[in-house]
């Protein structure tokens, strides 16, 4: 089977050669991308909190697969097996409640980096980063759909530091584990039906998240990223945290800006903000994910919004400047093969991208050739991609094709089989 992986590459190596792109550095540069996988499709967002209610913020996992996981160590095990079926060095996203309490009743406001230094020794061992969110969703606090942008001050504040904390372990991990993290703080704050005012509670999250980021952290450990949505689940008529509003934060404070993939208009392409922000903004966090009629968060799969984000990211030349991080559910599915699916297509794409004789597209653009552009696109898509591909997981050390999904059924089997 290697040999005739090799071949095959030897093969596709020529071909690609032939239009001046070298698939050897396209491999080396692809093994540098790193891929935050999230935390919550390993048990469907559930956390590890001793007290919280069910799932709010409007977020919705589906699906009653059975095996997910039910504590942190479980957890640490299923996105370990996941990370060994992808090739390439990888990182892990936390949100804050699934830190461990030991039993306690730990409020949000009262998170403290001890509660994750399993998490920080776990990604050591490892040899990947961590990056964090606040979790302000899924607890009475939130229960009235407000949060930073709450009218009352207690609960605003409550809130305020709740994200102040997230963004000290934020740091306090990227210092632990010498990468630092993004820290990435979202709210569900919205409205079912037409506000009566829409200013208020902007105003008020303006000046929640002047105090959340009032300390100045040094961002070789922490660094601050807001993400905003088009709507949620119980808060369809209005959004406090729209993607504008967080434009304009992010531009008037350097802070990082989160495109979600499942947070527009289903029309509208999520590839063509990236070299528009990307003007006003050192840096960007992705939240790779699929949008599915109502659902932002469907596994990803290799589409053409995939390819177009990932040939923005290689033809802008902005990989250096982007935090890749996955974002979806699905309760419906084995939860290592959506991990190991959404993180193999990014990865698939990306190679897409970097296999591409861009060079030569825009070469052919500034001439004003649109026929050979298009023509050169098109054939584009049918160069033996799949040889190279094989190649790079054969290299890496991981299963190539779909000899992964072995694994996964093995590891069904052997651990997933027997949580009740
Ligand atoms: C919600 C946002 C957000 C969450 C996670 C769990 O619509 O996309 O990123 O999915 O924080
Ligand atoms: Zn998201």
């Amino acid at each position: 089977m290697s040999k005739l992986i090799e071949s095959s590459y030897r093969l596709a190596h020529e071909r690609y050669a032939a239009l001046g792109v070298d698939p050897d550095r396209v491999l080396k540069q692809l093994a540098t991308v790193p891929i935050s996988l999230h935390c919550w499709q390993g048990d469907d967002l559930g956390g590890f909190e001793n007290f919280g209610g069910p799932l709010g913020g409007g977020l919705v996992a589906t699906g009653n697969y059975p095996g997910k996981a039910r504590t942190p160590d479980e957890l640490r095990a299923d996105a370990a097996q996941a990370l060994a079926l992808i090739p390439g060095t990888h990182r892990f996203n936390l949100h804050a409640f699934y830190g461990e309490f030991g039993g306690q009743k730990v409020d949000r406001n009262e998170i403290e980096p001890k509660h994750f230094k399993n998490w920080i020794a776990w990604a050591k061992s490892l040899g990947i980063g961590l990056d964090f969110n606040p979790t302000c969703f899924s607890h009475p606090n939130a229960a009235s759909g407000f949060t930073l942008s709450h009218h009352d001050k207690g609960l605003r504040q409550f809130w305020i530091e709740h994200c102040q904390l997230s963004r000290e372990i934020g740091a306090g991990m990227g210092r632990a584990l010498g990468s630092p993290t993004v820290t990435n703080v979202w709210i569900p704050d919205g409205m079912k039906d037409t506000p009566a005012d829409r200013r208020g509670p902007r105003e008020r999250l303006e000046e929640a998240l002047d105090e959340v980021f009032k300390r100045k952290l040094n961002p070789k450990h922490n660094l601050d990223a807001v993400e905003g949505k088009l709507f949620g689940i119980g808060a369809e008529s209005y959004t406090v945290g729209m993607h504008e509003f967080y434009l304009g934060y992010a531009v008037k404070h350097q802070k990082l800006v989160c495109l979600d993939a499942g947070h527009y208009h289903p029309t509208e392409n999520m590839a063509d903000k990236i070299s528009s922000v990307l003007g006003f903004l050192p840096e960007i966090l992705l939240h790779v994910s699929r949008g599915v009629r109502w659902d932002s968060d469907h596994v990803v799969t290799l589409t053409d919004e995939l390819n177009a984000i990932a040939q923005e990211l290689v033809r802008g030349d902005y990989l250096k400047r982007t935090h890749i991080g996955l974002d979806f559910f699905d309760a419906s599915i084995n939860r290592i093969a959506a991990w190991t699916i959404g993180a193999r297509n990014v990865l698939r794409a990306l190679c897409l991208a970097l296999l591409e004789p861009h060079a030569q597209y825009k070469q052919l653009e500034r001439e004003g050739d649109y026929t050979s552009r298009l023509a050169l696109m098109e054939e584009a898509k049918t160069l033996p991609f799949g040889a190279v591909w094989d190649y790079y997981c054969l290299k890496q050390s991981v299963p190539v094709g779909e000899a992964w999904l072995a694994e996964v059924k093995r590891y069904e089997k052997d651990v997933l089989s027997h949580r009740t």
